[in-house]
């Protein structure tokens, strides 16, 4: 196994603000910047509109569907966890080396799974399996999230909204925030948190606004103060479309990647 073998990783950078507050734009300059670099990056984003989760969520977006508040939070939660979920790795134990045997979706094998021991791994906790059912004598079963594995890979990633859209868009239209944080807790923290600060009445002038259920003016002024209430001190507030602030940002996230890089522990919301 070689990756895993060094706590280097990838950072978890996370962009959030208004609609049309240019988020888009600035993760795709990220990406460039960072693999001109030579390093290794990749742009998500939520919702994922690709999953079956996220097809109710965009078609709840276009207003073709109406949903109780709480439910479609927990569906773009549901559409966070769906990508920390766990991954399985089977590896198969030849001497003293470990080789990859086999990837795949936990499903079908996690009734199967009996903890005999653990390697001692930076990757995470391998358990060994006491039965046969592969006809190896060793099969080592290796549970990871995607968002983890990538990580740990020493991919940095590069995530268009997270867990504070979640919490931020849901509490402006009323709901508790704390009731808000819960479902997110346990995704993992992002390093820093770039928060595109740009005027609710500016957001709103940009071409194509309106299209989608949250594009009003009075709710995203709201959605702005709820985002007030859940900064702290990973985040880095930028006004948008300057320069000199792109230039900055993008030095800022240099210094996470290479801090991640250098062993910086990964750690949870919302702690
Ligand atoms: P985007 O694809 O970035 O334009 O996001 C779609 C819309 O969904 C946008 O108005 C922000 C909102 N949104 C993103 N994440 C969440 C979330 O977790 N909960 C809620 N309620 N809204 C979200
Ligand atoms: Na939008
Ligand atoms: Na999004």
């Amino acid at each position: 196994l070689s990756v895993g073998n060094t706590d280097s990783r990838g950072a978890l950078i996370v962009l959030e603000g208004l609609d049309r507050c240019g988020k888009t734009s600035q993760s795709g300059k990220l990406l460039s910047h960072l693999e001109g670099l030579g390093h290794s990056a990749e742009l998500w984003r939520f919702p994922d509109r690709t999953t079956s989760v996220g097809q109710m969520i965009s078609a709840y977006l276009l207003n073709q569907s109406q949903l109780d508040d709480h439910t479609i939070h927990l569906l773009f939660s549901a559409n966070r966890w769906e990508k920390s979920q766990l991954y399985l790795m089977i590896v198969q134990r030849q001497k003293t080396e470990l080789c990859i045997w086999h990837w795949g979706g936990c499903e079908g094998y996690s009734g199967a799974i009996c903890a005999l021991g653990s390697y001692g791994s930076s990757l995470g906790v391998i358990i060994s399996l006491g039965f046969l059912e592969h006809g190896h004598s060793i099969v080592c079963y290796h549970l990871r999230s995607m968002m983890e594995t990538k990580l740990k890979a020493g991919t940095t990633l590069i995530v268009d909204r997270y867990s504070y859209s979640g919490v931020a868009f849901s509490s402006a239209k009323g709901v508790d925030v704390e009731w808000c944080k819960a479902p997110e807790m346990g995704l993992l923290a992002p390093d820093v948190v770039l928060f595109l600060d740009i005027p609710p009445e500016k957001a709103a002038e940009r071409g194509g606004y309106g299209g989608e259920r949250y594009e009003h003016l009075e709710f995203q002024k709201k959605v702005a103060q709820c985002y007030q209430i859940l900064r702290d001190s990973s985040w880095k507030m930028a006004a948008e479309g300057i320069d000199e602030v792109e230039k900055e940002l993008h030095d800022i996230v240099v210094d996470h990647v290479l801090a991640c890089k250098k062993g910086k522990p990964l750690s949870l919301l919302w702690s």
